[in-house]
């Protein structure tokens, strides 16, 4: 893949300006700047064209009109992405979902919503909540992520432990294949059987296999009671033990967050104050219909948390203080790196039993190499975001040194180079560390029979071929 060329860009331009309506199309240089960024901390990749669907055929008529071209394509909608996803390295349309934005439907009889790629994950979960429904996966970005991405990406969140992730969600897909055509997979039922699992391939594929235009989800009853909890640690590597320990206990509570020392410096005051001494917390959260249960559930976490060296529980009493330490949860990321001039955010995760191992040697190897590394996340699924904070690019070597150690630490323990964000750009240097030359040649034989001419979303996922 080449970098489309200026005269390419404006024959596509010109082919779509005659079927779409002109709000549609934009070659503003400040619009175009906003297409090339994310929050990978990749840095910039302006697209050329910038392309605003507003139904299915435009998404189709896009990828023919490009195609024809031989101009790449990148589907972008919130730009939220920690991986470089929406991002066009080679230039040519960015294709925008956004205004591709509605909730078609929500079936409290089928416990079924229909929703367009544009519909930001947090409306969906309002709106099913109005009907005392509830759509579990929770990315981080909640509140201004796009549904599109969930699924082009696989998001996980908090939840996730207890609930699983976007996919575990999406029963059927109207998806359409960088050839134009337009595909309905998948199925209205919980269970379904017939064919493939196509839905299973394309959640996740990143932006490479083509694009969602519909999306069916499934809803559960909403639970009526949420339980949280903040435990307190002195260290991350107690904190790490007594997450194993409480998984192994009998309970599945819905969240297990883990916040190291740098990360509570990074977030304390920010609408929630941890208490003196915390080196590390843990917040735990269960959910169901009863109160009483829930209150024993949260008890006999917090009794073996306090047996694995736990300095104190901490229980939110309402609503208000739970959402104060969500919101504080949240700001994690934006708040670490607020602290250095640069940040690389990984995002690795590793079987239950190997969480305090893989903590400890992130935290040696940061030492070792003099960096500071924040270490946070989802540790109840073993889903790690381990930080780098550094001050100047000149840093940047032994960054890189940091990061393949990691990974390699990673895939050493039995573990995978990303748990939810996506390898895209970001990681696709590493792959090779976790898969075989026979599982990436298959991939790549896969992306190249739906995608011949390899002009959807290039240079993502895998190294491009030398
Ligand atoms: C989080 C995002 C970065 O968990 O995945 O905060
Ligand atoms: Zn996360």
């Amino acid at each position: 893949v080449k970098k489309a060329d200026a005269s390419a860009v404006a024959a596509v331009k010109a082919a779509l300006s005659k079927v779409l309506q002109p709000n549609q199309l934009s070659d503003d240089p400040e619009k175009l700047r906003v297409y090339g960024h994310d929050e990978s901390d990749m840095g910039d990749f302006l697209p050329q064209l910038l392309v605003f669907a507003q139904s299915t055929a435009d998404v189709s008529l896009v990828f023919r009109a490009a195609f024809a071209h031989g101009v790449p394509v990148t589907p972008v909608a919130a730009r939220s992405g920690k991986s470089g996803g929406s991002l066009p390295l080679y230039g040519g349309v960015s294709l925008s979902l956004e205004r591709m934005n509605k909730i078609l439907e929500l079936s409290p009889e089928d416990l079924v919503a229909v929703v367009e790629p544009g519909v930001i994950t947090g409306d969906l979960m309002k709106a099913a909540d109005a009907v005392g429904l509830f759509y579990p996966p929770d990315p981080n970005s909640w509140e201004f992520c796009s549904m599109g991405g969930n699924i082009a990406e696989n998001a996980g969140g908090p939840r996730a432990l207890k609930y699983g992730v976007t996919r575990d969600y999406v029963l059927g897909l109207e998806w359409v294949l960088p050839t134009g055509e337009v595909l309905h997979c998948g199925k209205r039922t919980i269970k379904g059987v017939a064919g493939y699992d196509l839905c299973g391939l394309f959640v996740g594929s990143e932006g490479t296999l083509g694009v969602a235009t519909k999306i069916t989800l499934q809803l559960i009853p909403r639970p009526r009671k949420v339980m949280t909890a903040l435990v307190i640690f002195a260290d991350v590597l107690a904190a790490a033990r007594a997450v194993s320990a409480m998984l192994a206990s009998g309970l599945l509570p819905r969240c297990l967050e883990l916040l190291d020392d740098v990360s509570i410096r990074a977030i304390d005051g920010r609408g929630f104050s941890f208490p003196q001494g915390a080196g590390a917390a843990v917040i735990a959260e269960v959910d169901g219909n009863h109160d009483d249960g829930l209150l024993l559930e949260l008890q006999q976490l917090s009794e073996v948390a306090m047996a694995h060296g736990a300095l104190d529980t901490l229980i939110a009493q309402d609503d208000a203080q739970r959402e104060k330490l969500w919101a504080a949860r949240r700001v994690v990321s934006t708040s670490l790196r607020a602290m250095k001039p640069f940040k690389i955010s990984e995002d690795v995760a590793v079987p239950r039993s190997k969480i305090p191992e893989a903590i400890a040697r992130f935290k040696e190897m940061g030492a070792r190499l003099g960096l500071t590394v924040a270490t946070y996340g989802h540790a109840g699924d073993g889903n790690l975001h381990a930080n780098i904070l550094f001050d100047s690019p000149k840093d940047r070597p032994t960054v890189d040194e940091a990061l393949k150690q990691m990974m390699e630490i990673t895939v050493a323990l039995g573990g995978t180079i990303t748990g939810e964000h996506g390898v895209g750009y970001a990681k696709r240097r590493f792959i090779a560390l976790e898969q075989g030359e026979g599982l990436i040649s298959f991939q790549k034989r896969l992306k190249a029979f739906i995608d011949p001419l390899g002009l959807l979303n290039p240079g993502k996922i895998f190294e491009p071929d030398a």
